[in-house]
């Protein structure tokens, strides 16, 4: 088996091969790119990170570009180059990363490259910055973002606080780039809310209020409020669960917040070393500021770009029934099913099922505790659940009234595994409405 004959292999989602991990997204001048973490060989997290680079014009067809930048051995970096972000300044682009001169301990620290075309990048002579973590913090000090605010640059550096109370995020000021000075801590979060480590810090205005990402466990995020350099969150959930992480955002030339994560394997180390690939990118995200001051989380129009061959079915009931999809097959399909609102305590789909119901990947909604699968969902009175699923060989990313998101992994043995099921339990249940699309590589 390889990268080409894998049957596991997503065949309409960005997979670099080799290793792959995180996401740093950036938009410039009518493009979008990708920046991630990469090994060029291995296929497994290891030392000698580099950051993988790819382009799209429409975020749906990626072109894989030269690796940005890598180790250099004997500097601060010499055992890998972890996550950070990528700004444009009057002339150019900088790139700010955590350095690891030894993987697996000792100091994580903050480095800079700059460019001019955002392919080839010069490391800073000045490397590493000097970016120091406050006394009496955890460990955690890594994946800077930056941003620009007024007449300074900002940075955020991940961290945690004392006695894992919390995930923290370190917050440091420069007129140039080069020199930071420390602020103070930016957002102290609580580890029962959003983890004890904030990885991958994001933040961002969205309509009148402000979000802050981050990762522990999964990607995180809190919308608040922003005053005097300070974040005050007023609600927090998960933007997906449980196989997508280190997720980040990039702001487009139609004022649109994307968001990109890394789908994570579920297979064993062995398996993804066999099959040649690890890591996918996800389907692009586009957020909103719901009137809840929730987060919004839609598919990307664009991705309608890829469907193929329609099927239409309409006013399915459902009486305590598993109802298969006639004449519905494949591996690579988009689906979007209206169920209307009711009260059986269980409603969804089974997808990449087999045509006798043996095996297959349930995307259930549960009336109580509200939840799609593992995802909180309180649907409102006379309010229907509207499911959206990509599936994409291994990979499923089903979305749910425009904020609930849950990526999953599937590796059925089964050649047969082809098929979209819907089902009611306890209960009854109309679906109004479905569409299955194929969906083209
Ligand atoms: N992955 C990178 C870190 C980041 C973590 C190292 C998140 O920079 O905190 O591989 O997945």
């Amino acid at each position: 088996m390889n990268a080409q004959t894998d049957p596991h292999r997503p065949m309409y989602h960005f997979v670099p091969g080799h290793w792959m991990n995180d996401s740093v997204p950036f938009f410039w001048d009518g493009a979008y790119h990708f920046f991630f973490l990469h090994h060029t060989e291995e296929v497994k997290w290891s030392s000698h990170t580099n950051w993988g680079h790819a382009a799209s014009r429409d975020l749906v067809h990626w072109e894989r570009l030269p690796d940005a930048i890598k180790p250099s051995p004997g500097g601060p970096d010499g055992d890998g180059c972890w996550t950070g972000s990528v700004v444009a300044y009057p002339g150019g682009f900088s790139l700010f990363y955590t350095a690891i001169p030894n993987f697996g301990a000792g100091p994580q620290l903050q480095c800079l490259a700059e460019s001019s075309d955002l392919i080839h990048w010069d490391k800073s002579s000045g490397n590493p910055l000097g970016v120091e973590k406050p006394a009496g913090f955890g460990d955690c000090f890594r994946d800077p973002f930056v941003g620009r605010e007024g007449a300074y640059w900002y940075m955020l550096v991940g961290g945690e606080q004392p006695n894992r109370a919390g995930g923290t995020a370190f917050l440091y000021r420069s007129a140039d780039r080069r020199a930071w000075e420390y602020q103070h801590p930016f957002a102290m979060c609580e580890t029962a809310k959003t983890g004890h480590e904030c990885e991958c810090p994001d933040f961002f205005a969205l309509g009148d209020r402000h979000v802050f990402l981050s990762s522990s466990g999964q990607t995180w995020w809190q919308v608040g409020t922003y005053d005097d350099h300070r974040f005050t969150p007023q609600s927090f959930g998960p933007t997906d669960r449980p196989g997508f992480y280190a997720a980040k955002t990039l702001l487009d030339d139609r004022n649109r917040r994307i968001l990109l994560g890394w789908i994570q394997e579920r297979r064993p180390e062995a398996e993804q070393q066999a099959a040649g690939w690890s890591g996918v990118l996800s389907l692009p995200r586009v957020l909103s500021l719901r009137s809840d001051n929730t987060l919004g989380i839609d598919p990307a129009p664009e991705l309608s770009a890829l469907r193929g061959a329609h099927k239409r079915f309409e006013n399915l009931p459902l009486s305590d029934q598993t109802l298969m999809l006639d004449g519905v097959e494949g591996d690579a399909l988009e689906v979007i099913i209206q169920f209307a609102p009711t009260d059986a305590p269980e409603i969804g789909a089974s997808v990449r099922c087999t045509s006798d119901g043996e095996e297959g990947v349930e995307i259930a909604y549960d009336a109580q505790p509200q939840r799609l699968g593992d995802v909180p969902l309180a649907l409102a009175d006379g309010e229907g659940l509207t499911l959206r699923i990509f599936i994409d060989r291994s990979v499923i990313e089903a979305f749910a009234n425009g904020r609930a998101c849950h990526t999953r992994r599937t590796y059925p043995e089964r050649a047969d595994c082809l098929h979209v099921a819907l089902f009611a339990r306890g209960g009854n249940a109309v679906v109004k409405s479905v569409d299955v699309w194929q969906m083209q590589p």
